[in-house]
This record gives C-alpha cells, sequence and structure tokens, in this order.
C-alpha cells in the first residue's frame, strides 16, 4: 500500500514514521509513505500558500494553486488514488471502520493543512473527504495525518508480528479491552487477580469479558449500547 501526503511540513513525519513498527513496514514492504512539500508548486516569489480570507475574518486560508498542483504531480504517476482525504476539523470523525476500509485500498492521498482551513474549492476540485480524528482543535493536519498512516499501517499484512495481532482488541469487537497484567504476581501489595494465574481457559475468558462489559458501560456508554443492540452480547448472555 501507498500512502502519499501533500503537507507543509514534510520534516514532521520523519521521526513518528521512521521508528518502531511503522519503520519495520516501510522496510519489508507492507507500505510506504511519499511525501510531498506544498510549498514546493507555488510560482510566487514568495512561495506564498494561503491568503487572506474573501468576505473578512481571521486567519488565513491555503489557497488553490499550490494543493491543486501538488496533487496533479502526485497523481500522475502509479495507480490512481483510491481515496483522497482532505484533514480538517470540519470533517467526517474517523473510526476503526474507516481504518479498516483504507487498509483495503492501494493507494491513499491524505492532505494535511495549517491555517484557517481550505479553500473549498480543493474539496471539490480533488474528490476530497473532508476527515477529522476527534473534538479538539490542532494546529495542523500533520499529526492527524499521521494518525491515519498509523491505524491503517498496522492493519496491514506484515506490520505487525503475532505477538501483537490486530486481532482481539478494543474496537474490534466494539468493546474497550479488559485489564492486563505481567510479572511479578504482587507488586507493592497490588496482586494479580486469582483467575489470571488459575491456567482454567473457560474462567479467564469469562472474566475478560464481564471486565470488558464492566469497563465500556462505565467509561463508554455510547459502545455499550451499540454492543447491547448486536448479536455478539445477546449469545454471550444466553447462558
Ligand atoms: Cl484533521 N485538523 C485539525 N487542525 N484539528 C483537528 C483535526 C484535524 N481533527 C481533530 N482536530
Amino acid at each position: 500500500m501507498r500512502f502519499d501526503i501533500l503537507t507543509l511540513f514534510p520534516e514532521m513525519f520523519a521521526s513518528p514514521m521512521g521508528s518502531s513498527i511503522l519503520k519495520r513496514g516501510q522496510q519489508t514492504g507492507a507500505f510506504e509513505i511519499a511525501l510531498s512539500n506544498i510549498r514546493d508548486f507555488t510560482d510566487n516569489p514568495h512561495r506564498k500558500v494561503d491568503d487572506k480570507p474573501y468576505g473578512g475574518g481571521p486567519g488565513m486560508v491555503m489557497m488553490c494553486e499550490p494543493v491543486f498542483r501538488c496533487f496533479e504531480h502526485v497523481a500522475q504517476a502509479g495507480p490512481k488514488p483510491g481515496r483522497v482525504l482532505l484533514m480538517t476539523p470540519q470533517g467526517r470523525q474517523y473510526d476503526q471502520k474507516m481504518a479498516e476500509q483504507l487498509s483495503r485500498e492501494e493507494r491513499v492521498v491524505i492532505i494535511a493543512g495549517r491555517y484557517e482551513g481550505f479553500d473549498e474549492r480543493i474539496r471539490e476540485g480533488l474528490g476530497a473527504e473532508q476527515v477529522s480524528i476527534g473534538d479538539y482543535v490542532l494546529t495542523g493536519g500533520e499529526l492527524p495525518a499521521m494518525v491515519i498512516v498509523d491505524s491503517v499501517a498496522r492493519l496491514l499484512e506484515g506490520v505487525l508480528g503475532d505477538e501483537d495481532s490486530a486481532k482481539d482488541e478494543s474496537f474490534s469487537n466494539g468493546l474497550l479491552e479488559y485489564p492486563h497484567y505481567t510479572r511479578p504476581e504482587n507488586y507493592r501489595n497490588m496482586t494479580v487477580p486469582e483467575v489470571l494465574l488459575s491456567g482454567h481457559h473457560k474462567n479467564i475468558e469469562k472474566w475478560r469479558l464481564e471486565k470488558s462489559l464492566e469497563r465500556t458501560k462505565a467509561v463508554r456508554p455510547d459502545l455499550f449500547e451499540k454492543y447491547k443492540d448486536n448479536s455478539k452480547y445477546q449469545e454471550n448472555n444466553r447462558e
């Protein structure tokens, strides 16, 4: 899979995308990341990429010309991009389901902006989907772009080892994960629940599901309600 990222700050991606699991995933060829600097695509003598908003108001708006040209340069080589994402707090909220959809694409283009926002014609003209990562405001779309790459890359074959498989985890079953423990059994008088030391796999599985449900109900009632409505919960509580 290939991610093309269009940004004014390609250097922001170097360490986060060049470390640990994402580094290895690129070395083994599971995916590649191509960074393009939008500022390289302006004719303006001052390399200006933003301007004042028509109609007045605070802040600056990303101009069409450098973004269109950068996109056209990126898109002319290689397979046709399956999805084009415009990172903005005005977008639809990103979730695990969208991560799974994106992981089935051959190529995804992500446009990260700074300033107040993008000229609306960028979204229209490039057929881009506006995507937000949550209800808070960041200084730019770079961190959100990295969130997309990270969450999609870890679903690709050969990126995670067996030991940290993406199968049995929060959100894959619609619940938050159960509590985890590792050695020692007793740390400052805080002990590991007996059942986890029992070796009784059925009881361990039952305990983990109970804890998942308890935790999800307390912390994420929205997820809990959704889970209750689907068949897994009905099956598990049939007894
Ligand atoms: Cl995609 N961009 C910015 N600037 N802030 C955000 C966001 C995106 N998603 C949540 N907050």
